[in-house]
């Protein structure tokens, strides 16, 4: 049964180390495009308000954050993680600041978030997850002792007593990677997920970067999630069917399923898995963004949303503000 009365966001996390701040950045450009996907764009937008939350790390400028906040989004800066510990090895220089991710954890005032990274082209909108009985049941952390592969390991904090992880595997897609299915089907991927924020969860990530060779930290966070919630282990994750919300390798044939949320960095197009169909459905949403907000800068109203959603009893309320009032659609 959908909870009603808690207190949920949809969150993304910026963070690129910029050489200079007039540079270019398909990061950037992203997580705009991810604002006007679940704030604005009538066809994916939420319809229950739900707020999105930008997390950014203390070097993304105050004019990035103003034009985040200034689209809609809630900007939230979060610390770095530092380590010391020479086994941890960002597999690419890019993910240095993946470790803060975890710091959504620490945002106890939230009582479930639902994480996307900003390479995400929504076809739908999100706001069915938060009612999905997976998002709503908090899983029994299992007793640690006496079972095999619950061992923790000496370093490890105290678990909480449950908990709340519901992800997609890495290898969910019409164009699923050349790894073996059990290794695939247990494969977390960093980029989507719904989780309770906890501060005992946090601190038990973090203990794990004590911990030598504990999780493949070529992933960073992604290692952790994939280690602290195997599913042999103490708090194992719970997925969402398969290509329902999210694909990553993603294909028409998933556009074609349904699916609510397809993952990738179409702004790469010279990759041989990229399909040009799926590259222009991204391109359509960032010119349809960009006109919206020349449109919303010179005091136009909300883009009027489907008839469909009218009828349905949405929206109402928004449309008939001017844009200067409320630039969320719901
Ligand atoms: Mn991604």
């Amino acid at each position: 049964m959908a909870r009603i009365h808690d207190k949920v966001a949809y969150a993304t996390f910026y963070c690129t180390r910029l050489a200079e701040e007039c540079v270019e950045d398909p990061y950037f450009d992203a997580v705009r495009l991810l604002i006007y996907q679940i704030l604005h764009r009538p066809s994916t937008c939420t319809r229950l308000g739900i707020p999105l939350l930008v997390f950014v790390v203390p070097h993304v400028s105050e004019t990035r954050r103003d034009v985040f906040r200034s689209e809609g989004a809630k900007v939230i800066e979060i610390d770095y993680v530092r380590w010391t510990n020479d086994w941890i090895h960002p597999r690419h220089e890019r993910w240095i600041d993946q470790f803060c991710k975890l710091r959504i954890f620490e945002q106890v005032s939230y009582d479930r978030i639902l994480y996307l990274d900003a390479d995400m082209l929504l076809i739908k909108s999100l706001d069915g997850i938060w009612s999905e009985p997976v998002s709503n049941q908090r899983c029994k952390t299992r007793p640690s002792e006496g079972q095999e592969g619950l061992t923790s390991l000496s370093g490890e904090t105290r678990l909480p007593d449950t908990y709340l992880f519901v992800g997609v595997t890495d290898a969910d897609g019409g164009k699923q990677p050349d790894l073996p299915k059990s290794m695939a089907a247990e494969a977390i991927n960093g980029g989507f997920w719904l989780a309770s924020p906890s501060l005992e969860l946090f601190d038990f990530y973090i203990s794990l970067l004590s911990v030598p060779e504990s999780f493949d930290s070529g992933y960073m966070e992604q290692g952790i999630f994939r280690h602290a919630h195997r599913r042999n282990g103490p708090m194992p994750w719970r997925n969402f069917e398969p290509r329902k919300w999210n694909a990553i390798w993603t294909t028409v044939a998933d556009l074609k399923h349904g699916t609510a949320t397809l993952h990738d960095k179409f702004w790469i197009t010279d990759e041989p898995w990229v399909e040009p169909e799926l590259v222009n459905l991204w391109n359509e949403a960032m010119n349809e963004m960009l006109e919206f907000h020349d449109h919303s800068k010179l005091g136009l109203p909300c883009s009027v949303p489907l008839e469909s959603e009218f009828k349905n009893g949405f929206l109402v309320e928004a449309r008939s503000l001017p844009e200067s009032t409320s630039l969320e659609c719901a």
